[in-house]
């Protein structure tokens, strides 16, 4: 009897574990989705931290919102993707997983004390049975069917992105990141992890080479000098790849996840409503520093983002280039990591040393 039920069983979990195993591309059937859904949490009033007059000022990110949270559970989605995956699976996925496995431990217990040899000296003879076979093969099938037809519909909406209205250029290096906005007068930014107030040396704080973190950039190992910035409500293509080893730009509120690949451009996309800082960190295991090479991505209102441009030195389509004295001074964002984040320091001019070899000094062979 265990025998006979044990080949069935496995293919059934087989074939969920195919079905289940790519959340990140399988999405729910569609539910209501309301436009700000994912979380009940009211809209955050980010804090800006002013600078000096001129300068952009960026956000301090909420707590709870686009980071980890201290619950077993997703982060609070923020994209209408995100809300359709969630539900996936937390309506599909999860419950059929508990089920399957529910079962699997009572059939097994059941045949474990029913069929103890001590309790049968004479070994039953009994082979086939039409009906059960029957049901074994049908439950899985239909059980695949629930799965199968939530995940092809999220899966063609996440495949079916809505006209672009940005396009950010992602480029995963040991262990930074640099965005490239081609649509934007090809500005880039070079994005480095901030690190804790201990681990930058005096002198280097002193001499405003290099700042430590402050709560107001973000959490510990996520909080970075300069962030992706894109506009609220936009609908914007990530285009990936990497100029050494593979790496993974994962953005868990925008359900968000692609693989930076050398040599290769991948796409994907988030729309994000809610003005706010979402943290994300590189996925795919790239060399010793692969734990310190976070994102962040700040959502901010269309005007906010033209003026973030214009002080990169970069232009908005269709208009004139920017005619902000700093576009073309040595602190051209194009040139160097400058602050970023949301610190008193934050006024968005470049701290030298803070570009790129400064945090890749290490050998690209030096991995884990
Ligand atoms: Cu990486």
């Amino acid at each position: 009897m265990l025998k006979a039920i044990r080949g069935p069983i496995l293919a059934m979990l087989a074939a969920f574990a195919v079905s289940g195993a790519a959340p990140a591309v399988a999405q729910a059937p569609v539910p209501v989705i309301t436009p700000n859904p994912g979380t009940v949490a009211p809209t955050p009033a980010p804090t800006p931290v002013a600078a000096k007059p001129g300068d952009i000022v960026h956000m301090a990110p909420t707590p709870g919102i686009g980071m980890p949270t201290d619950k077993i559970d997703l982060q609070p989605q923020e994209t209408t993707i995100g809300v359709e995956a969630a539900w996936m699976h937390n309506y599909i996925l999860v419950p059929v997983m508990a089920a399957m496995s529910a079962l699997v431990l009572v059939l097994l217990l059941w045949v474990v004390v029913r069929y103890r040899a001590a309790a049968n000296p004479v070994p039953s003879r009994t082979h086939h049975n039409t009906v059960i076979e029957v049901i074994w093969t049908l439950a899985p099938v239909l059980v695949l069917v629930c799965i199968a037809v939530p995940s092809i519909k999220l899966i063609a909406h996440q495949y079916s992105p809505p006209k672009a209205d940005l396009t950010v250029k992602v480029i995963g290096n040991q262990w930074y990141w640099t965005y490239q906005y081609p649509d934007n007068g090809d500005i880039e930014i070079v994005s480095n992890m901030l690190k804790e107030k201990d681990a930058v040396p005096g002198r280097q704080q002193a001499t405003g080479k290099e700042r430590p973190r402050t709560d107001a950039d973000g959490p510990a190992l996520l909080a970075v000098d300069e962030r992706m910035v894109v506009p609220a409500g936009a609908v914007v293509k990530i285009i990936t790849t990497s100029n050494d080893v593979i790496h993974s730009f994962a953005l868990p509120a925008a359900w968000v996840k692609q693989d930076a690949v050398p040599g290769r451009l991948n796409e994907t996309w988030f729309k994000i409503d809610r003005p706010g800082v979402y943290f994300g960190q590189c996925s795919e295991l790239c060399g010793a520093r692969h734990g310190f090479m976070p994102i962040a991505v700040e959502v901010v209102p269309a005007a906010q983002f033209a003026q973030w441009v214009a002080f990169k030195g970069g232009k908005m389509p269709g208009a004139k280039p920017a005619s902000n004295p700093d576009a073309t001074s040595p602190t051209s964002p194009a040139t160097a990591g400058a602050p970023a984040g949301s610190a008193p320091v934050a006024t968005d001019k470049t701290i030298e040393g803070t570009a790129k070899p400064a945090t890749t000094s290490q050998p690209a062979t030096a991995q884990n």
